[in-house]
């Protein structure tokens, strides 16, 4: 799916801004006096990109379950009209129903991808009543996955399975764009580098819609015409080719025109493939540095801040890092083009977390039905082979992007996990043009000898907590541990990376004997791990938990959130984010470990 972009074809308009607002007080209220056809009455005010959670000040809207209705007027003038017009929405968080003058126009489930839909003909020049109901409901049929639960005082509630604040809303822009009646519906490019003469062949595919010949060129960045070709498919040979490589991106523009439509693509040529233990772009070891990560800022909750992006990876670059994984969800698109301007390398994971009964220990409402089991477990398959599907759609052109994850921290032991996961890799396999890795992100709880998945995964992706939930205040025991564990896993001969581990460590507090949640304690664990990870080749990455501190769900192990940020949640380092920075600033991109 491309992105919406401006082009001399294509008018675009971004209807982010200030839109009316109003939550239901009970139940289908919405729905049943047809709040979509007329003015919302009674409305407030809301921002759109954000989460509503923490814009207004009040419990009732935080904690809010169910469903919010979002209405604007959008003026259309007639040579919009004259065009195809399509309205289209990057995310709406978990479910949306878009209607247009009272006209359902499209709905979608799942919070993290975009959709659109054609509105040509419901459209008419003026104004028009754009409103989209947001449920943020959460159950066994959805990614993320939760429940539905009761309070003793008889309040219904999401109950996550997950450690993240269920932020909802309509949590990135929506926005309107024309393209002439026979249009460029899609664009896929692959890259196939020769490196001893340091040149590439782009094999490119468009898909049209309506009769028009096509035409591809590309131009290099100082927009300077490399080399073009006629027709909907064909190969692109570039000379001198000028790579795109972590930390140093290269973007050239693909300029697909086709009758009178015309659409633009930034894309960068690299390879990435794994071979042995080692992970290779471009051919060369590669020695992942980093972060799992979360959109998670003040008030915006899951909301679009380009900001703060520019900020986090401003940040990531000060510390010597050079990746992240978008855990636990596909972030922004305006994030992922940042990623790939900025050269920052990017696990993309699909929003498949919760798919664990027996995760946390009690906390997260831990149950012993079986998670994949036909009688209570979750029914999330088809649904997980769309996200995978339209991940994929969305992110395929991306350099930036080198591995898929199809999920985090499932429970991925026996029969029943086997017969779920399989067939996700295997989708993914194909519909990825490009053929990057695939990985699942492996938790603690499920051993070396249980994961089902470890032959299939390109990568082992561990997320480990030795010297926090297991052997906390002991690192001598959590060493040990470790690294009996690691033996395991290297004797597969394949890339390890790790995508989790970390230490809840609140900001200012400090001790000369180091415990836990000390800024102390969470240096010492670092230096314990990465002290590990480097007495192993297979090792070729480490990804700290978490990036900042962010919000979760109220409990007794989260102290206003969770605390395992190398920065706080406002992005001031805590003493660990210095100690990373040290080790970080003295490992190269490439051949760290040969
Ligand atoms: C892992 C999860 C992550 C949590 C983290 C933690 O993947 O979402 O936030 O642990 O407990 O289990 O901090």
């Amino acid at each position: 799916m491309l992105y919406p972009v401006m082009t001399e074809s294509r008018m675009l308009f971004d209807l982010s801004g200030i839109w009316t607002f109003k939550t239901e007080k009970e139940e289908g209220e919405g729905k049943h006096a047809q709040w979509y056809a007329a003015p919302l009455e009674g409305g407030c005010t809301m921002p759109v990109p954000a989460s509503y959670n923490d814009i207004k000040t009040s419990e009732e809207l935080r904690d809010y379950r169910g469903t919010v209705y979002y209405q604007r007027k959008v003026s259309v003038s007639a040579p919009m009209l004259a065009q195809r017009l399509v309205l289209r929405c990057a995310a709406v968080t978990h479910h949306a129903e878009v209607y247009l003058n009272g006209v359902l126009v499209a709905s979608h489930k799942g919070g993290f991808l975009p959709f659109e839909a054609d509105i040509t003909e419901v459209a008419h020049p003026g104004d028009n009543l754009l409103t989209i109901a947001v449920s943020n409901i959460i159950d066994h049929t959805t990614l993320p996955v939760g429940e539905q639960k009761v309070t003793p005082a008889g309040r219904k509630y999401n109950a996550t399975n997950f450690d993240f604040f269920n932020y909802a809303g309509i949590t990135r822009p929506v926005k309107l764009y024309t393209t002439p009646r026979n249009y460029i519906r899609d664009l896929t490019v692959t890259s196939a580098v020769d490196f001893d003469k340091n040149s590439a062949d782009l094999h490119y595919s468009v898909d049209t819609v309506g009769d028009g010949n096509c035409r591809v060129e590309v131009f290099d960045e100082s927009g300077k015409l490399v080399t073009g070709a006629d027709g909907s498919e064909g190969v692109l040979h570039i000379d001198d080719v000028h790579l795109w490589q972590p930390l140093h991106a290269y973007l050239y523009d693909i300029r697909v025109t086709f009758g009178e439509d015309c659409y633009t693509l930034p894309y960068g040529v690299r390879t990435v493939r794994v071979d042995g233990c080692h992970f290779l772009i471009n051919e060369r070891p590669f020695y992942f540095k980093g972060y799992g990560k979360h959109e998670d800022t003040y008030p915006n909750g899951r909301g679009l801040n380009e900001a703060m992006n520019v900020k986090d990876l401003a940040l990531l670059k000060w510390q010597g890092a050079n990746s992240f994984r978008t855990s636990h969800y596909p972030y922004s698109e305006e994030m992922m083009r940042l990623c790939d301007r900025e050269g920052i390398v990017v696990i993309d994971e699909v929003p498949a977390v919760g798919l664990n009964f027996r995760m946390g220990g009690g906390f997260f409402g831990a149950s012993h039905a079986s998670t994949f089991g036909p009688e209570y477990g979750v029914q999330t398959f088809s649904h997980h082979q769309d996200v995978i599907r339209d991940l994929i759609a969305r992110d395929k052109n991306l350099a930036c992007v080198v591995m898929w994850s199809i999920a985090n921290e499932p429970d991925s032991a026996g029969k029943e996990a086997a017969d779920y996961f399989l067939p996700l890799f295997e989708l993914a396999k194909k519909l990825d043009p490009q053929k990057r890795p695939c990985t699942l992100i492996n938790v603690q709880m499920i051993s070396f000898d249980q994961e089902v998945t470890k032959e299939v995964c390109d990568v082992i992706c561990l997320n480990r907590y030795f010297g926090w939930y297991e052997c906390g205040g002991d690192l001598a025991s959590a060493e040990k541990q470790l690294r009996a564990e690691l033996e395991k896993w290297a004797s597969l001969g394949k890339p390890i990376v790790f995508t989790e581990f970390g230490a809840d460590t609140v900001a200012g507090f400090h001790d000369a004997t180091p415990v836990m949640f000390t800024e102390e304690y969470q240096v010492n664990y670092y230096e314990m791990n990465t002290r590990v990870f480097d007495e192993f080749p297979q090792v070729q990455g480490e990804q700290a938990w978490n990036f900042a501190d962010f919000a979760t769900s109220q409990g007794v192990v989260r102290v206003q959130g969770n605390k395992k940020g190398l920065f706080t949640r406002d992005r001031k380092p805590k003493m660990a984010a210095h100690y990373l920075r040290a080790r970080w600033l003295k490992i190269p991109e490439f051949d760290y470990k040969k």
